[in-house]
Formats: structure tokens, C-alpha cells, sequence
């Protein structure tokens, strides 16, 4: 069996080391979305959406996840499955990234996790639905995606941050790391469930060839950290942002008094999210995990003709 071993502990399945050899285009997705992010059955629904987006587009998903002690870069169908059952897999970012692999089990990957293992296996574009981002609250949290983001080479599409942390937050302190935000047709950030904050974006991008160009420019340059593309939530399955902030709010409120921190609050509050909106979020996380996955598999495919032709 010809599986590409890019380093001890990174295997990429089959079908991506073939990909990746021949330079055909490539997503790769995290799979904490799947693990912890999103119910059973919607994770399910998730995986064959995502997957379904990037090969409409032309493009190959890769799974990213930990299991048997590896960084697996394209799970089988098989090795993924286990994933969707509720509390099967640990979530998993860059710094559980050791222990994951010594205690064996599954690991869900964040898109810490992820793009820091995707940029090893030469894979430049992933997708995800929202970036972590700086937390509201007493207590100071800061998702590890931001840093990550600023220190691995690539792109990543997603709709903004998730819409339980402060969106101005996190826009300043992705400036400040040097993380560059590309408006994808919009001039605002993107919110998540919300199709725009009122945070101003000062690039955009309208074509999924010029966000490829980008990512060229950005390699070319050896910028280092992910051009992160927001991809704005569909217009007719977009919910009102004042009601998803008042949502996020009564989240916020319920993970204070039940004292949850770490790395279960961003599950809880996703959770919560979904119960104080009446399922609404969970339609809208999956139509915009979609859209994103669409959306890479395009820039992928748009990446991969330009490197071939330049
Ligand atoms: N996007 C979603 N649902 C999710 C996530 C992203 O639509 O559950 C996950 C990603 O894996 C992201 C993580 O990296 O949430 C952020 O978690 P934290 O805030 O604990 O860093
Ligand atoms: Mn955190």
C-alpha cells in the first residue's frame, strides 16, 4: 500500500499522496467540527456535504485527525466514521498534538491542528466553518487558532469567526499577528451565522482566481501566516445578528454559571447556540460549512491550474 509518510508521525491517505504527488488540487478539514462541534446526526450530514462541496468543485477532501498514534492527512471513510459518534474523539489542537499521539484513540483536530498538519503534508488550502477567536467574559480565552494562523502558510476559507466571541477582538488581534483577512464579495467581516459584522475588512476578493493569486503572492513572498478568505453565510439562510447576539449572550451567561472553560467552552456554547435558537444555527453552520468547502475546492482547483501553467 503506497501511503506517503511525510514525516514519522504524518501519514496521508492513498488517495491524497496521489494527489499531492501529481500537484492536483487538495482541502483539507478538520474534523473537530465533526467530533465536538456540530450533533450526531448533523455531523454525519456535515461529512458528506463538505465532501460532496469539494468534489463538485473538482477538488479532493482530506480529513485531517489523529488516530493509532499518527496525524492522518485524508481519512478513509471508515477511519473517519467513528468521529460522529457523540464523545468518541478527544478534540485535538496544535499544542494536544503529543499526547494525542502517545495515548492512541481518536483525535478531532482544530484548525490549529489541522493547518499545522496540512501545511507539513504540502496541502495549502482547508476550509472550516468559523475561526476561534477572542472570548467575551471574565475569564480571558483566546482560541489557539489565531496564533496558528499567524505562523503556518496557506489559506483558509471560512465565514469569519464563530459567533460567540467578540468579532473586533478578534479582527485586532489577527492584524497584530499578521494574519492577513480577505473579504470574499463583502466588505465586512463575515459573522458566522450572521452574514457581516460591523467590523470593515480592507481587501476583498470576488473571483476564487484572484484568491488563488493571493495565496501565490503570499507563498511568493514567504509571508508565512494563512490569507484567511470570509466567505459570508448565504443571504437566505443567514440569521438576524441581533438575535444571534442576544443567542451568544444567553450562551455566554449559561457557561459562566456553570463554570465551563477551556477547551469545552466552545462546544458548550455551540451547543447552547443550537437550543437558544431552536435548531436554526445547526442549519445555518451546515449550509455555510458547505458554501466554504465549495469555495476552497474552487481556489484549490484555481491554485493547481496556476502552478502547473506558471
Ligand atoms: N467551525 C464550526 N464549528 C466548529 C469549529 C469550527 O462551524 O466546531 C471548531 C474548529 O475546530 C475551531 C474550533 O478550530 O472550533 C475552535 O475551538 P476553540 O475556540 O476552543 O479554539
Ligand atoms: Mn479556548
Amino acid at each position: 500500500m503506497a501511503v506517503g509518510v511525510v514525516s514519522v508521525r504524518i501519514r496521508l491517505g492513498e488517495e491524497v499522496d496521489r494527489a499531492v504527488v501529481t500537484a492536483r488540487p487538495v482541502v483539507c478539514l478538520e474534523t473537530s467540527v465533526i467530533g465536538q462541534g456540530l450533533p450526531h446526526p448533523d455531523n454525519v450530514e456535515c461529512i458528506e456535504r463538505m465532501a460532496g462541496a469539494i468534489r463538485g468543485a473538482g477538488a479532493l477532501p482530506a480529513w485531517v485527525a489523529v488516530v493509532g498514534g499518527e496525524v492522518v492527512v485524508g481519512l478513509s471513510e471508515a477511519e473517519l466514521d467513528p468521529f460522529t459518534e457523540p464523545g468518541r474523539a478527544d478534540k485535538v489542537a496544535r499544542r494536544d498534538l503529543p499526547a494525542a499521539c502517545v495515548r492512541g484513540g481518536l483525535g478531532a483536530t482544530t484548525v490549529s491542528a489541522t493547518i499545522w498538519a496540512a501545511a507539513r503534508a504540502g496541502i495549502a488550502v482547508s476550509a472550516t466553518g468559523g475561526i476561534g477567536g477572542v472570548h467575551r467574559g471574565s475569564h480571558p480565552d483566546v482560541s489557539a487558532d489565531l496564533v496558528e494562523l499567524s505562523r503556518t502558510p496557506g489559506l483558509l476559507v471560512c465565514s469569519g469567526p464563530k459567533s460567540i466571541v467578540d468579532p473586533l477582538l478578534t479582527a485586532e488581534r489577527l492584524e497584530e499577528l499578521g494574519v492577513s483577512l480577505l473579504g470574499y464579495g463583502v466588505d465586512r467581516l463575515p459573522f458566522f451565522l450572521a452574514r457581516e459584522s460591523t467590523v470593515l475588512l480592507e481587501h476583498r476578493v470576488d473571483t476564487p482566481a484572484d484568491a488563488a493569486a493571493a495565496l501565490e503572492a503570499a507563498i511568493a513572498l514567504d509571508t508565512r501566516s494563512t490569507l484567511l478568505l470570509c466567505n459570508p453565510i448565504d443571504v437566505a439562510l443567514a440569521m438576524d445578528p441581533v438575535e444571534v447576539e442576544a443567542a451568544a449572550r444567553r450562551s455566554e451567561d449559561r457557561a459562566e454559571r456553570e463554570g465551563i472553560r477551556g477547551r469545552d467552552l466552545t462546544p458548550f456554547l455551540l451547543t447552547c447556540l443550537g437550543e437558544e435558537t431552536g435548531g436554526r444555527s445547526l442549519e445555518a453552520n451546515l449550509a455555510l460549512l458547505e458554501a466554504n468547502a465549495g469555495l476552497a475546492g474552487d481556489v484549490a482547483v484555481a491554485f493547481a491550474t496556476g502552478a502547473r501553467s506558471g
